[in-house]
């Protein structure tokens, strides 16, 4: 199967073409997919693609703040904004850091790690944080966060953190200013995100809007438990793993409290005791399943650093639960319109790349007792479930 994808990648995987892409799903999927595949088979040929599309992606840099836009066209070499604002989100302008660092490590042009080191640093110096909490956009002219005074750990924010803590793994160690604000921040989730639910009063991390507490929490946020358990084991805070431990549970519940045994994109939590209400409420509009890893992810961590058995157990129930409502007959999985409805949980004909590259993947190491198997002392994942070296290894 590899040597079939191997001649995929040498023959058709062009990218000398006219096409708009959006410069973080390309880093973090293509850019981090060839690099990893570099690194874990020797073969020169994914360094040579990744060479490839980390240059064309470069344009996307050429901005009057250097914080990036959002899409490029890689045959043309231009860049532009999305057609309705020049913000770009804070995000995926700082969760591509990984893979150019990288980059400039094996082709020893350090343009690409300038380039992304540069982000990194500027929004190091911006106001508009709460806590080290970062808002969700961030100008292309003006290089100033925008829509101030809202707060996740969800969409559009989310990777910003995991990014602060793997750049600092990656590198050594050495980066303070990294280290900085990933703690500054897990002190800011903990000042304004934290609550608990009733009746079970799980610890979720919920959302502030000017000033305003907010019981939703997305999926996304899942990957949180994985991120601090990761930071335990590089010697940060031990009370980041007590937290990380109680997060997992509630990502846990998140999909134990639904009827098809599968999360929703969002949840809202209670935050009073209502008689047969449980924990989770789900809107309607957010009732489906894209076939995300984040729990999967945090199981997987939670398992290699505490050895308990239970996260294996949880990880395969989720799997039974995927199996039973979005696995399709004739081949493959598919994204869900309704974890509520066992009877119908209406497939979309539908299955995200993230589900291969991240999904069964975090599945696949979970349910391996082998620390070898990708060794987190000498790998670091990137947000697309990409293991790339760690360039100082413990
Ligand atoms: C993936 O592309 C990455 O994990 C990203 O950081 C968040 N969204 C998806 C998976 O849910």
């Amino acid at each position: 199967e590899f040597e079939e994808a191997r001649k995929w990648v040498a023959n058709d995987l062009v990218f000398d073409k006219n096409v708009d892409v959006n410069l973080f799903e390309s880093t973090i999927r293509i850019l981090g997919g060839l690099l990893s595949t570099y690194h874990l088979s020797g073969d020169s040929l994914f360094l040579e693609k990744a060479k490839d599309i980390g240059n064309r992606l470069m344009p996307a840099f050429k901005t009057p703040s250097k914080i990036p836009y959002s899409d490029v066209n890689i045959g043309r070499g231009t860049a532009h904004p999305p057609r309705w604002t020049s913000d770009s989100t804070v995000a995926e302008v700082t969760s591509i850091q990984l893979e150019f660092r990288e980059l400039s490590r094996l082709t020893g042009d350090e343009k690409f790690q300038k380039a992304v080191d540069e982000v990194m640093k500027h929004v190091h110096t911006l106001s508009g944080k709460n806590d080290g909490l970062v808002p969700m956009f961030i100008n292309t002219n003006s290089g100033q966060f925008t829509h101030l005074g809202v707060y996740t750990l969800g969409a559009r924010a989310d990777s910003y953190y995991e990014y602060l803590l793997k750049q600092w793994i990656q590198g050594g160690k050495k980066e303070n200013e990294l280290l900085e604000d990933y703690m500054r921040a897990i002190e800011g989730v903990k000042k304004h995100l934290l609550q608990r639910s009733e009746p079970k009063k799980l610890t979720f991390v919920g959302e502030l809007a000017h000033g305003h507490f907010s019981a939703k929490m997305d999926h996304l946020v899942c990957f949180l438990p994985g991120t601090l358990a990761l930071g335990a084991h590089n010697g940060l805070a031990a009370d980041h793993m007590k937290l990380a431990e109680t997060l997992i549970e509630t990502c846990y519940q998140m999909y134990a409290q639904v009827e098809t045994g599968l999360s929703p994109e969002i949840v809202h939590f209670n935050l009073h005791a209502q008689k047969g209400h449980k924990d989770v409420e789900i809107k309607p509009a957010d009732r489906h399943n894209l076939l995300r890893p984040e729990t999967v992810e945090s199981l997987f961590y939670m398992y290699r650093f505490t050895g308990d058995k239970k996260y294996q157990d949880w990880g395969w129930e989720i799997l039974q639960n995927f199996n039973r409502y979005t696995r399709v007959p004739t081949g493959g999985y598919t994204s869900i319109n309704n974890v509520q409805n066992p009877s119908n949980p209406e497939p979309r004909d539908k299955m995200e790349s993230f589900f291969l590259g991240e999904t069964l993947k975090y599945m696949f190491l979970l349910f391996s007792d082998d620390i070898d198997l990708i060794n987190l002392d000498k790998y670091i994942f990137n947000t697309e479930a990409h293991p790339l070296p760690i360039w100082v290894p413990a």
